[in-house]
């Protein structure tokens, strides 16, 4: 199995996200994906390789070309602010809620950065768009393998990208990765494809995109937005509309989950994509379902991972896993290879 590694990735390095009144440290951070690296070389597990490049028409194809051109030149917006912005993050404060337009964009820059966001967890930094938009080629050149004839393919890169939306970023996430693979798929024939999202996080961004479309399936196991983030989409009787009505399926589960309850979630979801009849399937690969995580609530445990990678491979698809979410960095690796591995041998 081949690796896309995110070789730019460590230029998003945000230093601070909003908490309870407070500015805390952010959760989402480089050494997520070292450590990944290096357990998937420790364990010899296939090669590993930078993206190939793609031009921006590429993400055009999820992605509005009024946020994408936001993103390349927000980092200059905010630098011609004050010059002393070079030490600090770009984190939204305003957002317009219902009953305020989005069609005009604000000249005010706070104003467009809320116009384009939906949280002040998400800190945009010097290095955002150059990691993003690396990240999303490693996503596109997975893809590209399983067009190519490849059984699977893994995206390695941070910044997630499951809550970014066609025009918006949250969540930590910026471009949706998950969801370039998939169109990336559809674009080279493959009539059905389904995401599968297994991170902790109901993946708003993606569900969002692919909504009123027949032609991509959305699964997500997620805990219940009732008290979990992204609190505000996820919820069971979310199941598309129009075209796209039942090619949606969402999963809450209460936090406590383990993982007797939530590996039959998972077969339920691939039970669905089998009936639904998907050609390939995008896997949105959070590993914060674990245990350790210090802002998640499920319980499954190191070992529980390799059974996860076998059912995945049960399915018999044609696979590109995205990885996404997980924040007990020091297992963070172990955890995400334990799929791979198990996945890659089964
Ligand atoms: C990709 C992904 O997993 N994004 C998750 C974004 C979650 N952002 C909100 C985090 C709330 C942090 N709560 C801290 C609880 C500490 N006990
Ligand atoms: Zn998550």
């Amino acid at each position: 199995m081949i690796t896309y590694y995110n070789h730019l990735h460590a230029q998003h390095q945000g230093k601070v996200e909003m908490f309870r009144g407070a500015l805390v440290p952010c959760f989402e951070v480089p050494a997520r994906a070292d450590h990944v690296l290096a357990e998937l070389q420790r364990r010899g597990l296939g090669t590993v390789e930078p993206p190939h490049p793609f031009d921006d028409a590429a993400l055009e194809t999820i992605h509005s070309p009024r946020y994408l051109r936001f993103l390349a030149t927000a980092w200059d917006q905010w630098m011609a602010l004050d010059p002393a912005n070079a030490d600090k993050d770009i984190l939204p404060s305003v957002w317009p809620t219902r009953t305020f337009r989005t069609d005009v964009e604000p000249d005010n820059f706070a104003a467009k950065v809320g116009l384009y966001s939906y949280d002040a967890g998400s800190p945009f930094t010097a290095g955002t768009w150059v990691a993003a938009r690396a990240g999303a080629h490693c996503a596109l050149s997975a893809a590209e393998r399983l067009v190519r004839g490849d059984r699977a393919a893994f995206a390695l890169s941070r910044p997630p990208g499951h809550h970014a939306g066609a025009d918006f970023f949250g969540g930590y996430c910026f471009l949706n990765n998950a969801a370039l693979a998939a169109q990336h798929l559809r674009n080279a024939g493959m009539a059905k494809v389904a995401v599968l999202d297994i991170d902790y996080h109901h993946g708003n961004g993606t569900q969002a995109i692919f909504y009123d479309r027949p032609d991509v399936f959305f699964a997500s196991i997620h805990g219940d937005p009732h008290t979990e983030y992204p609190f505000y989409l996820g919820h069971a009787d979310e199941t598309g509309v129009g075209a796209g009505q039942g090619a949606n399926l969402n999963i809450p589960l209460p936090r406590g989950t383990g993982f007797a309850r939530w590996s039959a979630a998972l077969e339920h979801s691939l039970q669905a994509i089998q009936r639904f009849g998907a050609d390939a399937l995008v896997v949105s690969l959070g590993m914060d379902t674990f245990e350790g995580d210090p802002i998640s609530g499920f319980t499954l445990q190191s070992a529980d991972y390799l059974a996860v990678g076998q059912q995945l491979a049960a399915a018999g698809l044609p696979t590109v896993l995205v990885f996404e979410g997980g924040y007990a960095v020091a297992e963070v690796g172990v955890n995400a290879v334990n799929v791979l591995e198990a996945f890659f041998k089964a």
